[in-house]
Parts: structure tokens; sequence; C-alpha cells
């Protein structure tokens, strides 16, 4: 098999590239990160010692990065499902809001997760306030946007859709979007139905319990 993926369904990045993969039905080995076998993290964190993933092995050459690993399928591995626009200027405004979903959107959420995984007497909550103010300046940007689209970019679901839909899920787990913004509600909604989406989101159901600030009873 020439594509090895290091990756946990629960994981929003991973669940970005898993997104893609999925469009495609592109083949690949699934190298489940978990704490039953330390094997592949170990192996993970040879190939990249800050230990983040998703990370993708293509005939052992690793590609790391999730933006990259669907920028490199969509090069060396591509299908009918394009997920890069054609058209340099129409990718330029798909990388930019990729770039949103992951500085704009992921970093904020992750901070207030990690904020409660986190001893008590280690949290930091003028931190964990100015990430909530980020996710709601986030919303009300995109809000405007997905006014008059379906799509993140352009018409079609592309990169930046497949990062839109594990951060929005996530995200509004984290600091509810609520009925403030109908716009980002209606297109977290479109992107939960997109089948490719919709698997990695049953794939991360048993591990709901897992979710630092309680998982709600929805999705
Ligand atoms: N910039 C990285 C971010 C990857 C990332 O933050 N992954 C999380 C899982 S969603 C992770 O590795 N967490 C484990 C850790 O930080 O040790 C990318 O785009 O792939």
């Amino acid at each position: 098999m020439a594509l090895v993926l290091y990756a946990h369904p629960f994981s929003s990045y991973c669940q970005k590239v898993l997104t893609a993969l999925y469009e495609n039905e592109t083949p690949f080995e699934y190298r489940l990160l978990s704490f039953d076998d330390p094997s592949p993290l170990a192996e993970l964190k040879a190939i990249w010692p800050f230990g983040k993933f998703p990370v993708l092995l293509d005939d052992d050459r690793p590609v790391i990065e999730a933006s990259i690993i669907i920028e490199h399928l969509a090069i060396h591995h591509p299908g009918p499902v394009r997920l890069i626009p054609p058209d340099p200027a129409a990718a330029l405004e798909m990388r930019f809001m990729d770039r949103f979903f992951d500085n704009y959107v992921a970093t904020p959420q992750q901070k207030v997760v990690f904020d409660a995984m986190r001893p008590a007497d280690q949290r930091d909550p003028a931190g964990v306030r100015d990430a909530r103010v980020m996710l709601d300046t986030a919303y009300a940007w995109l809000d405007a946007r997905m006014a008059d689209r379906q799509w993140a970019a352009g018409d079609a679901f592309s990169l930046a859709d497949c990062s839109a839909a594990p951060q929005l899920f996530y995200a509004d787990w984290t600091h509810a979007i609520g009925d403030r913004f109908p716009h980002v509600t209606a297109y977290r909604q479109r992107l939960n139905a997109r089948p490719s989406f919709a698997r990695c989101i049953d794939e991360a159901r048993p591990y709901r319990p897992n979710f630092p600030l309680g998982a709600p009873d929805r999705d």
C-alpha cells in the first residue's frame, strides 16, 4: 500500500484529511494512534518529533500538515473530486479560507479544550476569554461570507470545506454558534451531511465520552 496515514478518528485535523481521502475513495492504510498500542505513536514521533497528527507516508516519504497532505493527494493521487481549484486565483482564495478555519476557528477552539484538560491551578482564564472572543469574531465574519454561498470558496466543495467541516463541528461544541449566526449554522449542517464528513462523524462517535468539555447530545 503506497499511502499510510497516522491518525485518530476523533482528531479534527485527521478528519480534515480523512474527508479528502473519502471524497475520492483514495485507498490507504490507517495507522490508528491509540493508548492500547504505543507502536504507531512511537513511529509517528520518529517521523515527526512534535507528535502532531495526521502524518501521511507516501511510499515511506513523510507528508506533514493536514493542508499539505491534501495538496499532496491532489498532485500525486488525484481523483474525480478536485479539491484544489484549477484556476490559480480561485485556488488562492480557497487557501485563504483554509487558513481562516485553521487559524481563527481551530486554534481558539483547541485553546479552550486544552485549557480544560489542565489541572485547575495551571489554567489560563484570560487566554480562554480571548479565544472565545476570537471564535465570536470568526463566526460573525463567516456568517456574512456564507450568506450567499454554499461552500467556503467558489461553487464547489474544496480543501477549505474539508477544513471547515471538523473545525466548525468541534467549535460549535466548544463555543456554541447558536441562533446568532444562521448562515454558519446552515453551512455546518451542509458539511455534516456531506457523505465524506458524515463518515468521519460516525467513525468518531465511540470517542465522544473523551471530549474534555462534555459532548452535547446531538450531531
Ligand atoms: N498544524 C497541524 C495541527 C495538527 C494538530 O494540532 N493535531 C492535533 C490533533 S487534532 C494533535 O496532534 N494533538 C496532539 C498533540 O498536540 O500532542 C496540521 O495542520 O496538521
